[in-house]
C-alpha cells in the first residue's frame, strides 16, 4: 500500500514492538477465553494494515476487523486463514467474493439476505455473518426485536448465510457519565437474548468500553486506537488501567536553511513576517499532502530536542520553520514523536486541530513512506 523506494526524508516510523506490547497488555487485561478482534481498518489507523495484522495476530489476536470489502480482500490476499470480518454494510454484489475468499459479514437487514437469495442460488461456501444491533450509536444495525427475529430466521431459512456472530458499538463508552453506555448495554443484552439461541461470537466492547466500563468482554473485544498506543479520550486517558506506548513517529530532515533579515516574508500570503534581524529559518519537505494540514501552521516540531515552530502556510509539500539556532541541512526533525526530553503527540496535533487522535492517525497520507521497527 506504500511507497516501496524511499529517497525523501520524511517518513512514518511504525514501532511494532509497541504495537506488540499493547496487544499484550490488552490481551491480559480481558479473561482467559475472551477472544480478541483486531480493527486493523483504514490501513489500520495509518499504521499499515498487514504489518499490524501480523503482529497483532502474534500477540494474541484471533479476528481482523475492517470497514470495507476492498480492504478485507487486500489483508486476505497474505493472510490466508484468519478470519477477517468486515464491520460496514456491503453490496449483494460482494457476496460471491466473500464466500470466494471465506471473509465475514456484517448484516442487519432480512430485505438484503433476501435480496441476496434471490440473486444467487448456490455460493462456493456458506458466507458468515454477524448480525449488528443499533442499541443507540443510530449507524447500522436492527434496532428493534422484531427486525432482529426476522433477520435470523431469513439466515436461518437459507444455505447461503451461516450466523456466527452477534454484536453492536457504544456511542458514548470513552466518557465518564455511563448512563447512556448503560443503557445500550442493556437493550443489547435483551435483544440477544431474545435469539433461539446464541451465535458463536458474542461482540461489543471497543477499546473505550474494553479499559474503563465493566461487563461487557461477552465472547469477543474489538481493540483498534489502544493496539497503536493512543487514548479514545482524555477522560479514558487519566483512567488507563496500564500504559499504552504510541507507535507512530513522524520525521524529516532540514532540506534547506536560511539567514532572514527583518521584515522579510515567508510563504503563501506572504503571511509570515521576521520579526528579528538574523532569524534563521528551515525548510521541510512536509505538507498538506502528506497530512500535515494547513491546521497545523503554528504547531512546533522538534529540533535537537528543542522547539521550532511552523511559520507561514503550510505548503503542498513543504512547510518552513522557525529555528532556535543555525543548524545544518540534513539536520533530524520530529513531527511526532519523542526527541531529547520533549515530546510531540499526535494528541498536540489532534487538540489544535480541535479533532481526536483516530482522525490525525488516518490522515497521514500514503505518500509518506512506513518505515517498521
Ligand atoms: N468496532 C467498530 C464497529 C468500530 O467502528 C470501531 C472504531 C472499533 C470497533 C474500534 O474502536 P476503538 O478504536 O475505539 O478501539 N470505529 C471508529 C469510527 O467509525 N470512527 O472512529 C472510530
Amino acid at each position: 500500500m506504500y511507497n516501496t523506494m524511499s529517497f525523501r526524508p520524511t517518513k512514518a516510523v511504525i514501532d511494532l514492538t509497541a504495537i506488540r506490547k499493547n496487544v499484550e497488555n490488552l490481551r491480559e487485561h480481558i479473561a482467559i477465553g475472551t477472544e480478541i478482534i483486531a480493527v486493523v481498518k483504514a490501513n489500520a489507523y495509518g499504521h499499515g494494515d498487514l504489518e499490524v495484522s501480523r503482529v497483532a495476530l502474534e500477540a494474541g489476536a484471533s479476528m481482523l476487523a475492517v470497514a470495507t470489502p476492498e480492504e478485507a480482500l487486500h489483508i486476505r490476499a497474505t493472510f490466508k486463514e484468519v478470519p477477517i470480518l468486515i464491520l460496514g454494510a456491503v453490496p449483494a454484489a460482494f457476496v460471491p467474493y466473500a464466500a470466494q475468499h471465506n471473509i465475514t459479514l456484517t448484516v442487519f437487514s432480512a430485505h438484503w439476505i433476501d435480496e441476496v437469495s434471490r440473486q444467487y442460488q448456490t455460493l462456493e461456501q456458506p458466507v458468515k455473518v454477524h448480525i449488528k444491533v443499533d442499541s443507540g450509536m443510530g449507524r447500522i444495525g436492527v434496532t428493534i426485536e422484531q427486525e432482529l427475529q426476522e433477520l435470523y430466521h431469513a439466515i436461518e431459512k437459507t444455505t447461503l448465510f451461516e450466523l456466527d456472530g452477534i454484536f453492536t458499538h457504544f456511542a458514548t463508552a470513552d466518557e465518564e457519565n455511563p448512563e447512556y453506555y448503560e443503557q445500550q448495554k442493556t437493550k443489547f443484552i435483551t435483544m440477544v437474548k431474545s435469539l433461539p439461541a446464541k451465535p458463536r461470537l458474542v461482540h461489543a466492547a471497543n477499546t473505550a468500553a474494553a479499559l474503563v466500563k465493566d461487563g461487557v468482554e461477552f465472547d469477543a473485544v474489538r481493540y483498534g486506537i489502544s493496539m497503536y498506543g493512543l487514548s479514545p479520550s482524555a477522560y479514558v486517558e487519566k483512567h488507563l488501567p496500564f500504559p499504552l506506548y504510541p507507535a507512530m513517529q513522524v520525521q524529516t530532515e532540514v532540506v534547506h536553511v536560511k539567514k532572514l533579515h527583518k521584515g522579510q516574508h515567508v510563504g503563501y500570503g506572504a503571511t509570515y513576517e521576521v520579526e528579528q534581524e538574523g532569524e534563521w529559518l528551515a525548510t521541510l519537505p512536509i505538507g498538506y499532502a502528506d497530512g500535515l494540514v494547513r491546521g497545523l501552521q503554528g504547531q512546533e516540531v522538534l529540533i535537537r530536542g528543542v522547539r521550532a515552530e511552523i511559520v507561514g502556510r503550510v505548503c503542498m509539500d513543504q512547510i518552513m520553520v522557525k529555528l532556535p539556532f543555525q543548524v545544518p541541512v540534513g539536520e533530524p526533525v520530529t513531527l511526532i514523536g519523542k526527541q531529547g526530553d520533549d515530546e510531540v503527540t499526535l494528541q498536540e496535533w489532534a487538540d489544535r486541530l480541535q479533532t481526536i487522535v483516530y482522525e490525525m492517525a488516518c490522515l497521514l497520507s500514503p505518500r509518506v513512506t512506513r518505515i517498521y521497527l
